[in-house]
């Protein structure tokens, strides 16, 4: 017998939609020829979310919860609230985008803090939105795109002994010939530091690192197409690298251990990567704990932004890195990677470094020299979660598979057919 379209096959074609922004609803809405003004007002009421808010006052929450229900969302608390055993509770708050920005206009006439809270549940929502409206990232003279494609950043490490031992200028020489390989291989911005930051690292002094980085940098500037970013948390070491030309700071310690460093940052109105770490390389990996880990490390960036911000350093500058292998278990990176997207609720670019690092080697059961389709795994799920620039050593593979994996994810506009 033929199948032909009956009602037992499904006469209609049911079929589930995903969506995961209001500009995936608004398209489908398009596709079966919804009136323009109709979708402004449907879309809103189509795209579903959950907002988790933490320590909330018993007063407020319970007032949220009011609010939530009368616009048609949902307010989940802790058991403890009706039991009045506490004085805080976390709250999740459930409903379209409609419900949740009705009750934030709701919450933020009211008492007891719901102004802030009403100011954060909207600067989430935005922050959404967002993600997928395109923004520049201006590092002087370069423009990146961000929305457009994942930028691939290449490491450079000027480690003597990541080369041979024939003093500096062999170090040098071989530092600047890796990053014009890189380059050649498709890296859109260059990485290069002179302190392992890798777990059990000891501190470079910054004379040492001055010694490795600058020669570099200098060498590199009038050469290359593409930014320099300086992997440094020292003022001097930066302040130095900028003034060769450098195009940006990427900071592992998130401007908490040179005090300067924001300062310089601001002063050459470069942009900036705001890492989480717990801990120093030194001691990170001791038996590191969280509570809630993508909280606590939201919270710690939400803090380093603010502080960047305090310094002068400006909103669009600003980059954010989750930190992967910085404190973490392997449990806690793995699911830093699986929720990477949550990350996306402060509307900053975000940056990842997974190249080969110990999270591959303790899954796959393989050494350093064998990580590349871990590595690989990793950036097609990054990109597929909206990160906007991968940190890598193997730029020519890793180039490949973010240009396949953005054309899946961005629907291929980069891509000649
Ligand atoms: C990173 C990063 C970095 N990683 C940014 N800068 C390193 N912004 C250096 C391991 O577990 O992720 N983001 N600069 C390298 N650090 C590590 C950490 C290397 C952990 C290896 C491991 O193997």
């Amino acid at each position: 017998m033929t199948t032909t379209t009956n009602e037992r096959a499904g006469a209609h074609n049911a079929r589930l939609i995903l969506i995961n922004t209001t500009q995936d609803l608004a398209r489908e809405m398009r596709d079966i020829g919804v009136a323009p003004e109709g979708a402004a007002i449907m879309v809103p009421k189509g795209v579903f979310r959950v907002i988790r808010l933490e320590r909330v006052p018993l007063r407020a929450a319970i007032l949220i919860k009011e609010e939530m229900l009368s616009k048609g969302g949902e307010a989940a608390v802790s058991d403890a609230v009706a039991s009045l055993s506490t004085d805080t509770t976390d709250v999740l708050i459930m409903g379209t985008v409609r419900a949740l920005r009705r009750a934030a206009d709701g919450l933020s006439r009211q008492p007891f803090g719901l102004r802030d809270i009403a100011r954060e549940i909207r600067e989430v929502l935005d922050a959404a939105e967002a993600q997928s409206q395109p923004r520049t990232l201006t590092l002087r003279e370069h423009t990146l795109e961000l929305g457009k494609k994942t930028y691939i950043m290449g490491i450079v490490n000027v480690t003597p002994d990541s080369f041979s031992d024939g003093g500096q200028h062999a170090t040098t020489q071989a530092a600047v010939d890796h990053a014009r390989r890189l380059i050649d291989e498709g890296a859109d911005i260059i990485d290069i530091g002179g302190e392992s930051t890798r777990p059990g690292a000891e501190a470079v002094p910054v004379d040492e690192e001055l010694a490795r980085v600058i020669p570099v940098v200098e060498r590199l500037v009038p050469d290359i197409p593409v930014p320099i970013s300086v992997d440094t948390y020292k003022a001097e070491v930066a302040e130095s690298a900028l003034a060769a030309g450098a195009h940006m700071v990427n900071d592992i310690s998130a401007l908490r251990l040179d005090m300067r460093l924001g300062e310089v940052v601001a002063q050459a109105g470069v942009p900036v990567v705001l890492m989480h770490m717990r801990g120093l390389p030194r001691n990170m990996q001791e038996n590191p704990h969280y509570d809630s880990v993508i909280g606590e490390i939201l919270a710690f960036l939400r803090d380093a932004v603010a502080r960047a911000e305090s310094c002068g350093i400006r909103r669009e500058g600003i980059i954010i890195d989750p930190g992967i292998g910085f404190g973490k278990t392997v449990a806690h990176n793995l699911e830093i990677l699986r929720r990477l997207g949550e990350f996306r609720s402060l509307g900053l670019p975000i940056l990842v470094g997974t190249s080969r690092k110990s999270l591959i080697g303790k899954v796959l059961g393989l050494p350093t020299s064998q990580r590349l389709e871990g590595t690989a795994a990793t950036v097609a799920l990054a990109v597929a979660s909206g990160a906007d620039i991968v940190r890598v050593h193997d730029v020519r593979y890793m180039a490949r598979v973010a240009r396949m994996a953005d054309a899946i994810v961005r629907g291929g506009a980069a891509c000649a057919d």
